[in-house]
């Protein structure tokens, strides 16, 4: 029988509180092996993409993996997209993921993905996940989390293992077949076939999406002219 090597958790680290554990885990980069978690319970600066900040309040999940690929791959933000659905089918909650980088249920928001890295070097994998923690007002009509759909807080402790073990398992499909992943990522992208507003940089764009790329990226059609997005938020929201 081939013995299957864990990566993602084979060392835990966890703080009751962190300024945001993506920063946390550059810090130590250096002197901990590949696959090292670092979670929280809860974040005071929490971030998104673009300098946006991130609500992480007790009750969530929020934590960063260090990997360490030959390469920085844009691909790794769909290794926590992926886990987070198949963690969220665990809990019996249906979700898809709104390209790149959220997780979506009910037709919000319930987790998102920061890749952060330095070519060669690292790549941190960071991942908040709303489970039992409140959603701030603010946030009540585009966000979620799952004690929404269960009803009833859930053990964090639970989720946290069926977390580490999806992130696991599609770091190491990545690695090995990541043609794999790519068809999976197309089946739980549920924005293809829907007409999406994309902002990529300064680039408004607004098309149908029809594909994700084998290297990640988003196909447009844009009134019949094909166009590839490497990175940019979609809204749906206005159409
Ligand atoms: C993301 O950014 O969705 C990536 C979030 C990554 C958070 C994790 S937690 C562990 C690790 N450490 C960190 O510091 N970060 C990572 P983006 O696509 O830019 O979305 C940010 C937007 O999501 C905000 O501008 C809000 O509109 C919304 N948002 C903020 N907090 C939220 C929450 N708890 N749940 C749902 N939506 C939220």
């Amino acid at each position: 029988m081939v013995k299957i090597e864990q990566v993602v958790g084979i060392r835990v680290i966890t703080l009751d509180e962190v300024d945001s554990t993506n920063e946390y885990a550059k810090s130590i980069v250096r002197e901990v092996p590949e696959g090292t978690v670092v979670v929280a319970k809860r974040q005071t600066a929490g971030r998104g993409r673009k300098g946006r900040s991130w609500t992480s309040p007790e009750g969530g999940l929020w934590l960063s993996v260090i990997l360490k690929p030959p390469k920085v791959d844009p691909r790794l933000v769909f290794v926590g997209a992926l886990a987070v659905v198949d963690t969220l089918a665990d809990f019996g909650i249906a979700s898809g993921i709104k390209w790149p980088n959220d997780v979506w249920a009910g037709g919000k928001k319930i987790a998102g993905v920061l890749t952060e890295g330095k070519v060669g070097e690292y790549t941190i994998l960071g991942v908040g996940l709303n489970v039992n923690n409140p959603i701030p007002e603010e946030l009540r009509e585009t966000a979620t989390a799952m004690v929404n759909f269960t009803g009833v807080k859930l053990p964090l402790e639970r989720v946290l293992e069926r977390l580490l073990f999806h992130l696991d398992g599609w770091y190491r499909v990545l690695k090995e077949r990541p043609e794999i992943m790519m068809a999976k990522v197309r089946e739980r992208t549920f924005i293809l076939g829907r007409v999406v507003r994309v902002v990529e940089d300064d680039d408004v764009l607004i098309g149908r999406a029809v594909d994700v790329l084998d290297d990640g990226s988003l196909l447009l059609d844009i009134g019949g002219q094909l166009r590839r997005v490497l990175y940019g938020d979609v809204s749906l929201r206005f159409f």
